[in-house]
């Protein structure tokens, strides 16, 4: 298996929480190694290109308006099966009930807001993973 890319958010909740650094080392410490990385505040047109998949759902708005809602940690992590090994260490959706030993699972909670905040983003697909990327490394 070749080494494949993923594309990594730490979202507003998170770079907020002061938790870019944690979750960053979390996703080293599995093994997964840092090819870019950037701050960056998004605008409606990167957040519609990125969610594009989720128009029409009635968390969409929402979700977009919150990511809007501070800076976001942009990150390309590279390695073997990077893109289902970060998403296993993400945790499912809702963090209030993510395992615990996941990010969302030991960092995350629901907090009665109409969208999950839950503290990450991560490609789910070699084709997300390609097009995410160039979204937010372009
Ligand atoms: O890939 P993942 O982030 O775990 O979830 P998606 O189904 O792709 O949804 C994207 C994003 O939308 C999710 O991270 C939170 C938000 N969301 C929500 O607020 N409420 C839902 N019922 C589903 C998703
Ligand atoms: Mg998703």
């Amino acid at each position: 298996v070749s080494a494949e890319r993923t594309l990594i958010l730490v979202k507003p909740d998170g770079v907020a929480r002061g938790l870019s650094g944690t979750i960053l080392a979390r996703v080293e410490a599995k093994g997964y190694s840092l090819v870019d990385l950037k701050l960056v505040h998004a605008t409606r047109e990167i957040l519609e290109a990125h969610y594009a998949g989720h128009v029409g759902k009635p968390f969409y708005e929402p979700l977009v308006e919150f990511m809007l809602s501070g800076p976001v940690l942009a990150a390309v992590f590279e390695g073997e099966r990077v893109i289902e090994g970060f998403r296993s260490l993400a945790g499912s959706t809702e963090p209030t009930t993510a395992a615990p030993g996941t990010i969302r699972g030991d960092l995350g909670r629901d907090w009665g807001l109409k969208v999950q905040q839950n503290l990450v983003h991560g490609s789910d697909s070699p084709e997300s993973a390609e097009k995410e990327i160039s979204i937010w490394f372009s």
